[in-house]
C-alpha cells in the first residue's frame, strides 16, 4: 500500500533530505502555493489512491491560474512519502493538517488528476479479498491471488436529477505504473469444440477437440507485506486473440471476419458483470470464469512441474481456495487436466483433487447460488460437461450407499438439477469437492449449517467451518486515518498495533484517561473536518461538525434496507416539523450520509437511491430545518470515497434484516476508527458484541431465529403507526414522483413485506433514540468510541488469514530469504 515514487523539493528545486524538519517543509509548501503556509496548506499520504487526489484536484482549482505552483504543490506532497510513512505521520500529518476545503473543485480537473480505484469487484467480497492479500503478504504466506484484468472495472455512478447512471470506468486509460506485463507468461484457452474418443493404449478415452482458442497474458501485480519483505502476487489474466490463425477463414478469403473474431476473443476479459448477487446464464459470463480458471491453473501446474514429477504430492505443495463459486469450474478442469492430458487414472485423479481444494461461501440465501445451465455449459465446454455428470454419478452412487434411497434428497444433493432449465450446481460441486467448506461468520456459518447446505451438513459435519472475516488495519486506519494513527501509536506506546491488532486492547487502559479521549475526540473533529468539506465539494451542502454524522455506505440492496433508513430520516424530519420550536433545541443535529452503488439491472434498488435524492432535495431546502437535519448522498462509493468517510463518521448503521448479511466488513472498519454502530444482530456483528459489549453499539431488531415467524404472520403483522405514516408520506408524493415510488412502496407494505421494514421500524427507532441520547454525552460518546476501536482487534484479517492458513490450508509462515 504504501508507495515511495517521489520525492521532495524546496521551490528552488532543491531536495529536503531532513525531512523531519517541519518548519522548513511549511515554508516550502506555503511558498510553493504563494500563501502563508498556516491553515491552507494539506498534507497527506499519498497511496496511489483517489483520497490524495481529491485534495490535489482542489489544490489545482482553488489556485487556478497559477497551475504550475499547485503542480509544484504536488510534487512537495507526494514527496512526503520518500521515507517511512509513519514517522512522517507523526511529525507532519499530525501537525499541518489540512484544507484544500476553501476551494471549489472544478470536475475536469478533478477527472484530469484523479488516479482511480482499480475497481476490479463489485462489493463486500472483492473488497474483504484486497484485506486478505495484504494479510496474506505481511504474515510472510507464500500466496498468489489469481483473478481478470478487467479493463472496465465496476461501473462509475453518477447521479442526474437524483437518478443513477452508470458510466464505464476505463481505469487503464493513463496506464497503471503498479503493474509488471508478463509476456513471456501467456497460456492458451480453448473453448467449444467436440469430444471424440480415441484408443489409448487398447483403452478408450475421451478427448476434447477445442474449437477457439484464446491466448491468456499475465500482468503481476506485487503486494508487499507490511513489515517484512514478503512480496506476493496478484496475477492477474487479459485475453488477447491466439497466435493460431484462423487459417480456414483466411483460405476461404474471410479475412475481415477473421480479424473481426479475433479481436472479439479480447473481450472476453474485458468488462466486470456488475450484479454481485444474481447470477445470469450468460454465456460471456461463462467464458470469463473458465478463462480465468483455466489459465489460472494451468500456471499452478505448470509451475509445480518444475520441480516435482509425481502428482500424489499436488496436495502437499498446492492448496487452492475458491472464494465463491465463481472459480468452481477449477474442479472439472483440474480433473481434465489430470485424466485427458496427465494420463492418470479417474479415481486417483479425483482423491488428489479432493485434498486440494477448501471453498467459502460468501452468499446466505440458496437462491444466490450460481447455476449453470447445462445447455450452455455442454456448448462451451463439452469435455467439461461429460466430467461433472461423472463426478455427480460417482457422487449420487456413493450417497446412495449413505442415505439410502431418500430421493429428495438425493435429487437436492445432487450436482446436476433437473427442471425446466437443467443445471449444474456449482455450491453443490463444491462442497463435495472440497476438504472444508467456510462460513464467514458464525452466524453464517449457522446457517450454512441448517438451512442452506444442511443436507450436505448432516453428510459431512467435519467439513464445515467458519472463519469471521477481517480487515487490514493497515490499509483502515493507517493509510485512511493517519490522525488516529498517530494517536493510537502514541497512546500504545507501540507501532507494533499494525502487525498485531490485538494490541488494541490496550486503549482500554486509557479510556478513563481525559488527556486521551481530548487527543481522541480532536482526531474525530479532524477527520469529521475532511469529510464536511467533501461533502460541500461534492455536494454543494454545507453541513455542521457538531452534528451527528451518521454514515451508511455499502452496495444497494432490499435487505441492506437502506429503505429503512431513509425512512427513519423522514420520520425524524416529519417530528421536527411538528416539533415546538423550543422542543428543537433538545434535538441533536444530524448528517445523514448515504452511499452505494445499485446493479444496473435492479430496479427497486435504484428506486432506493431516487428517493434518498428526493428526501434530501426537500429536507436541505427547508431553512425551518436548517442545521438539525441534513440528508447526503455520496455519488460513486468506493474505496477511496470509503477513505475519506469512514474515520469521519460518529455512527454507521448495519441494518441487513437478520440472517441475510454473511459477515459484513464494512462494520469492522468503522469500529476501528472507533465510530458507534447501529446494527441488527446479523453477520458478524454477533460477534463484533461478543467483543465490545452490546453497552457499546446500538442493537435492534428481529432476531435471526424470530424471522421466518414474522414472515409467516404476513398481512397480520403488527407495524408502528410511524412507518405507516411514512409510507402514506411517500406514497401520497410528499416527496414528488409518487407514481415512481408505487412500486418501491409496494415491497414494503404490511403481507409484501419480505425484508421486514415494516416490524424492525419501531425498535430501529428506539435504537436512533439511544443513539441520540449517548451524542448528547460528549465522555460517555468518546468512551463508546475508545471501546470500539480497542475491541476491533479479533476483526483485523491477520486473525483471519491466520485461521485459514492453519486449520484450513495448513501452510506456514515462509519468510523471504533475502
Ligand atoms: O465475505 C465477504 C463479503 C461479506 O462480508 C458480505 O456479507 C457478503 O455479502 C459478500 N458477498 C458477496 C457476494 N458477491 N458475489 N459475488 O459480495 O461477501
Amino acid at each position: 500500500f504504501f508507495i515511495k515514487r517521489f520525492f521532495v523539493t524546496d521551490s528552488h528545486g532543491n531536495k529536503i533530505e531532513d525531512l523531519e524538519n517541519l518548519e522548513r517543509i511549511k515554508r516550502a509548501l506555503a511558498e510553493a502555493i504563494g500563501g502563508d503556509g498556516d491553515g491552507t496548506v494539506s498534507v497527506v499520504k499519498s497511496t496511489a489512491n483517489r483520497g490524495i487526489v481529491v485534495r490535489r484536484a482542489g489544490l489545482v482549482e482553488g489556485f487556478g491560474e497559477r497551475k504550475a505552483k499547485a503542480e509544484r504543490m504536488f510534487s512537495l506532497m507526494d514527496g512526503f512519502l520518500k521515507n517511512d510513512p509513519f514517522s512522517l505521520q507523526k511529525d507532519i500529518l499530525h501537525h499541518v493538517e489540512y484544507t484544500v476545503a476553501r476551494s471549489r473543485f472544478n470536475f475536469d480537473d478533478y477527472e484530469a488528476y484523479q488516479e482511480g480505484d482499480a475497481a476490479l469487484g463489485n462489493g463486500g467480497l472483492a473488497r474483504f479479498s484486497a484485506c486478505q492479500m495484504d494479510s496474506l503478504a505481511t504474515l510472510d504466506y507464500p500466496a498468489w491471488g489469481y483473478g481478470l484484468r478487467y479493463e472496465y472495472g465496476l461501473f462509475r455512478q453518477i447521479i442526474v436529477d437524483g437518478f443513477q447512471h452508470e458510466q464505464p470506468d476505463y481505469w487503464l486509460n493513463f496506464g497503471n505504473p503498479w503493474e509488471i506485463e508478463r509476456i513471456h507468461v501467456t497460456y492458451e484457452v480453448k473453448f467449444y469444440g467436440t469430444v471424440e474418443d480415441v484408443d489409448r493404449n487398447g483403452e478408450k478415452h475421451e478427448v476434447w477437440i477445442p474449437g477457439e482458442t484464446v491466448e491468456a497474458v499475465a500482468y503481476d501485480n506485487p503486494i508487499p507485506g507490511y513489515g517484512t519483505r514478503n512480496t506476493i502476487n496478484l496475477r492477474l489474466w487479459a485475453a488477447k486473440p491466439s497466435n493460431h490463425f484462423d487459417l480456414e477463414a483466411y483460405n476461404t478469403g474471410d479475412y475481415i471476419n477473421s480479424i473481426v473474431n479475433r479481436q472479439r476473443t479480447e473481450s472476453i476479459s474485458n468488462v466486470l458483470y456488475p450484479d454481485d448477487r444474481s447470477h445470469q446464464g450468460k454465456e460471456m459470463r461463462l467464458k470469463q470464469q473458465y478463462f480465468f480458471v483455466s489459465a489460472s491453473l494451468q500456471d499452478i501446474i505448470r509451475r509445480f512441474k518444475e520441480a516435482h514429477n509425481n502428482f500424489d504430492e499436488l496436495p502437499e505443495k498446492v492448496a487452492l481456495h475458491l472464494n465463491d463459486t465463481h472459480p468452481s469450474l477449477s474442479i472439472a478442469e483440474i480433473m481434465r487436466i489430470l485424466v485427458d492430458e496427465e494420463q492418470l487414472d479417474w479415481n486417483k485423479a479425483w482423491n488428489i483433487v479432493c485434498k486440494i481444494f477448501s471453498f467459502t461461501t460468501h452468499t446466505v440465501v440458496a437462491e444466490g447460488l450460481e447455476k449453470i445451465p447445462t445447455d450452455l455449459l455442454g456448448s462451451l465446454l463439452p469435455r467439461h460437461l461429460q466430467i461433472l455428470y461423472k463426478i455427480n454419478s460417482n457422487f449420487m452412487e456413493e450417497l446412495k450407499k449413505r442415505i439410502g434411497l431418500d430421493y429428495n434428497r438425493l435429487s437436492r444433493m445432487s450436482i446436476v438439477e433437473e427442471g425446466a432449465v437443467k443445471s449444474i450446481r456449482m455450491a453443490n460441486l463444491s462442497i463435495i469437492c472440497s476438504h472444508t467448506v467456510n462460513g464467514v461468520s458464525k452466524l453464517h456459518s449457522d446457517t450454512l449449517k441448517m438451512r442452506t447446505f444442511k443436507d450436505f451438513y448432516e453428510l459431512w459435519p467435519e467439513k464445515f467451518q467458519y472463519t469471521t472475516n477481517g480487515v487490514t488495519q493497515r490499509r483502515w486506519i493507517v493509510v485512511s486515518n493517519p490522525s488516529l494513527c498517530a494517536l493510537l501509536s502514541k497512546w500504545l506506546g507501540t507501532e507494533a498495533w499494525i502487525r498485531n491488532a490485538d494490541l488494541l486492547t490496550g486503549l482500554r487502559d486509557h479510556v478513563d484517561n481525559t488527556g486521551f479521549r481530548h487527543e481522541w475526540k480532536m482526531v474525530k473533529r479532524l477527520n469529521k473536518m475532511r469529510l464536511a468539506e467533501y461533502i460541500e465539494t461534492m455536494s454543494g451542502v454545507k453541513v455542521s461538525l457538531d452534528a451527528m454524522f451518521d454514515v451508511q455506505v455499502k452496495r444497494i440492496h432490499e435487505y441492506k434496507r437502506q429503505l429503512l433508513n431513509i425512512f427513519g430520516i423522514i420520520h425524524r424530519y416529519d417530528c421536527l416539523k411538528n416539533m415546538d420550536k423550543n422542543d428543537r433545541t433538545k434535538v441533536v443535529p444530524r448528517v445523514c450520509i448515504i452511499g452505494g452503488k445499485a446493479a444496473p439491472g435492479y430496479e427497486i434498488a435504484k428506486k432506493i437511491i431516487k428517493l434518498c435524492h428526493a428526501v434530501a432535495e426537500k429536507i436541505n431546502n427547508d431553512a425551518d430545518i436548517g442545521d438539525l437535519l441534513k440528508l447526503v448522498f455520496i455519488p460513486d462509493y468506493n474505496v477511496s470515497v470509503a477513505e475519506m468517510v469512514i474515520p469521519g463518521a460518529d455512527l454507521s448503521q448495519h441494518l441487513s434484516t437478520a440472517g441475510h448479511e454473511a459477515s459484513g466488513t464494512g462494520s469492522m472498519k468503522f469500529l476501528m476508527n472507533g465510530c458507534l454502530l447501529l446494527a441488527t444482530a446479523d453477520g458478524s456483528t454477533v460477534e463484533i458484541i461478543e467483543e465490545i459489549g452490546s453497552d457499546n453499539l446500538f442493537l435492534f431488531g428481529a432476531k435471526v431465529q424470530e424471522v421466518a415467524e414474522l414472515r409467516e404472520k404476513g398481512g397480520a403483522l403488527k407495524v408502528p403507526l410511524q412507518f405507516a405514516r411514512v409510507l402514506r408520506m411517500v406514497r401520497d408524493g410528499y416527496f414528488g414522483d409518487k407514481d415512481y415510488f408505487k412500486s418501491l412502496c409496494d415491497t414494503v407494505e404490511v403481507g409484501n413485506d419480505f425484508y421486514l421494514l415494516g416490524s424492525d421500524f419501531g425498535s430501529y427507532l428506539e435504537a436512533q433514540a439511544a443513539a441520540d441520547k449517548a451524542f448528547v454525552e460528549p465522555e460517555k460518546w468518546t468512551k463508546m468510541s475508545i471501546l470500539s476501536a480497542a475491541g476491533s482487534g479479533r476483526f483485523s484479517s491477520d486473525r483471519t488469514i491466520r485461521e485459514y492458513a492453519e486449520r484450513t490450508w495448513k501452510i506456514d509462515p515462509c519468510q523471504c530469504p533475502f
